[in-house]
């Protein structure tokens, strides 16, 4: 099964939040709660200036793909900055989290190795 989407053609889906991530929203492009898809789940987020996606992990492994800003990864207690056009890739369990310290809003998408990122447990 193949198909095409893109943000504009899920403008009616609202943004997730939650406040564990202040100044952080998302929504979801391909994943199997919202598209007949399985194996590979992306995701599309923001973080707000200050905004952060503090510290977690999970089992499955992770990549981001920047699209817009800048921002701090956190890699398990190392800090690197990161900017729009960074792919980083995240080991199965290892420790990360995302801070917006720039000026503009940073865009990312997210992808896992999951049918659906609502099976992806967050451990702190
Ligand atoms: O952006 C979100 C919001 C919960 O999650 C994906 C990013 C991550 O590192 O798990
Ligand atoms: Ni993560």
């Amino acid at each position: 099964m193949i198909f095409v989407k893109n943000l504009e053609s899920i403008a009616e889906q609202k943004w997730s939040t939650t406040d564990k991530y202040p100044g952080v929203r998302w929504k979801f492009l391909i994943d199997a709660d919202f598209t007949k898809s399985s194996g590979l789940s992306l995701g599309f987020a923001e973080i707000e200036p200050g905004g952060d996606l503090i510290l977690h992990y999970h089992s499955p492994a992770e990549i981001y793909v920047i699209t817009e800003g800048t921002g701090t990864l956190n890699k398990s207690g190392e800090f690197q900055e990161i900017k729009k056009g960074d792919v980083v890739y995240i080991a199965k369990n290892a420790k990360h989290a995302l801070k917006n310290n720039g000026k503009e809003t940073l865009k990312f998408y997210w992808i896992f190795p999951k049918d659906r990122f609502s099976e992806v447990e967050y451990l702190y």
